[in-house]
């Protein structure tokens, strides 16, 4: 274990921990206009919480918040004592922007070192780490989670597959970091260049940013040859490491000295018990840039506070078994099919009747393709002209959301109308059929 005072904590320690700084950050909360009025308007001051139970009187977060108050509208801090921002998408094209004090990284820094310690990560490890480096959470996350164990990191970043699995075996890679599905697409193109991942050096490898099944898994572990552990994170809360699997792979044990997890009922916003699925709800304990009061994760899942049998007290999560929103991950994106609707209404010529059909070839390489109509006018057109209406198409949706889309024009009228809501998504992949 890497910090037992804090992953092995007796339950009444730790309740009186999390009470203490729930009341600190209450205090630190009233520098921050939004978060002022909200407990004004809920009519809470902080010396009326005296127990967690008052939690639930607490007013929730929600992601609009964060973009309403976009770019550093919800920062506790000045800027000046900001060092670092990240982001990621919001519901339109407006980014989620998240913020961290030298503070708040070391605190990231030491929740990832629990994280990969967790899998027996030691300092005689070399991490190759195929999580972006960027705006997203997931390679500098994980990096200084691996700085700080004191580890050899190699930030490979994501594409380029056969440089990859170069690196890999060239540096004696022992600790692979990326998404479940990258790892399965990088066993086939090694199989493909003839690189037998067998003989080489890996032994452990940390996936998430993504949901992915017990069948995922043990094609991982087969494919690769190592074992294979889930780690969940949101760039709001922190980025990975808000929670991570031990070596019973029995749920993913939330870092509960800094992460004060809820699953409420996502229609009542009731708080549910042990076992029950809802939706997942952060408050920040320790979080100085940006703090965050019962953060709607909108990640469906269920908590389990038994003991586990590695000596962890800490609540532990199911794996994530879907959302409460529309959001999709593709390739390890967030993409909301309201982003996807926004590129297109900018492109002159196209209508917005159109359909997203995201699959999984082989199932491991996420495919996203919009079928869009197009006014009669453009159809009736020469046909150069709808080629050059399709890459305007492509190439904007790219500006906008970040991953690569297959656009297919079709004729007017030819999608479907549905009577109600509009269905606009076909995901055709099991990325959420999740057993419990
Ligand atoms: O995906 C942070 C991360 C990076 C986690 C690397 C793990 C590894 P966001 O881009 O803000 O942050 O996306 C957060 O991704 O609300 C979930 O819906 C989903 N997600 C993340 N990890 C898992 C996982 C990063 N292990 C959103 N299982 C979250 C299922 C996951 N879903």
């Amino acid at each position: 274990m890497w910090n037992s005072q804090a992953e092995a904590i007796s339950r009444d320690a730790l309740a009186e921990l999390q009470l203490h700084q729930l009341q600190r950050l209450l205090r630190r909360l009233t520098r921050v206009p939004f978060y002022k009025n909200a407990l004004a308007e809920a009519g809470i001051r902080a010396r009326d919480i005296t127990s967690l139970d008052d939690l639930t009187h607490l007013p929730f977060t929600r992601k609009t918040d964060l973009r309403d108050h976009y770019p550093f509208g919800l920062l506790a801090t000045p800027l000046e004592d900001t060092v670092r921002v990240h982001g990621s998408s919001g519901t339109t094209g407006r980014l989620t922007v998240v913020a961290y004090t030298k503070r708040d990284l070391r605190t990231w820094s030491e929740v990832m070192a629990r994280t990969l310690a967790a899998g027996g990560v030691t300092r005689r490890d070399v991490v190759h780490v195929a999580y972006g480096y960027g705006l997203f959470t997931g390679g500098l996350g994980v990096h200084y989670g691996v700085e700080r164990i004191g580890a050899t990191v190699v930030p490979a970043s994501g594409g380029n597959t056969l440089r990859q699995i170069a690196l890999i075996r060239d540096f004696g890679a022992t600790v692979l970091c990326s998404t479940p599905s990258f790892a399965l697409y990088l066993a086939e193109a090694s199989a493909e260049v003839g690189v037998d991942l067998y003989a080489l050096a890996l032994k452990t490898g940390f996936f998430g940013a993504e949901p992915w099944t017990e069948a995922m898994r043990s094609e991982i572990e087969r494919k690769l040859g190592i074992r294979a552990y889930d780690i969940y994170g949101l760039s709001e809360v922190i980025g990975p490491g808000v929670s991570y699997e031990c070596d019973q792979h029995a749920g993913l044990h939330i870092n509960e000295d800094v992460f004060l997890p809820e699953v409420i009922n996502p229609a009542t916003g009731e708080p549910l018990p042990d076992g029950v699925k809802g939706e997942l709800v952060f408050t920040t304990l320790t979080k100085q840039a940006l703090p965050l009061l019962r953060y709607r994760t909108g990640d469906i899942t269920a908590l389990n506070h038994e003991t586990c049998k590695c000596g962890r007290t800490t609540v532990r999560m199911n794996k994530v078994s879907g959302r409460t929103d529309d959001m999709l991950i593709i390739r390890g994106v967030n993409v909301f099919p309201s982003q996807i609707e926004e590129a297109l209404l900018h492109v002159p010529g196209v209508s917005p009747n159109y359909m997203i059909i995201v699959d999984r070839a082989k199932n491991i390489l996420d495919t996203l393709e919009v079928w869009v109509e197009v006014d009669a006018e453009a159809f009736s057109d020469k046909l150069g002209r709808l080629a050059d209406l399709q890459r305007a198409a492509e190439r904007h949706l790219y500006e906008i959301i970040g991953i690569n889309a297959y656009i297919k024009l079709v004729e007017p009228n030819t999608i479907a109308r549905s009577e109600g809501k509009a269905k606009r998504v076909v995901d055709r992949r099991d990325v959420y059929q999740i057993k419990g």
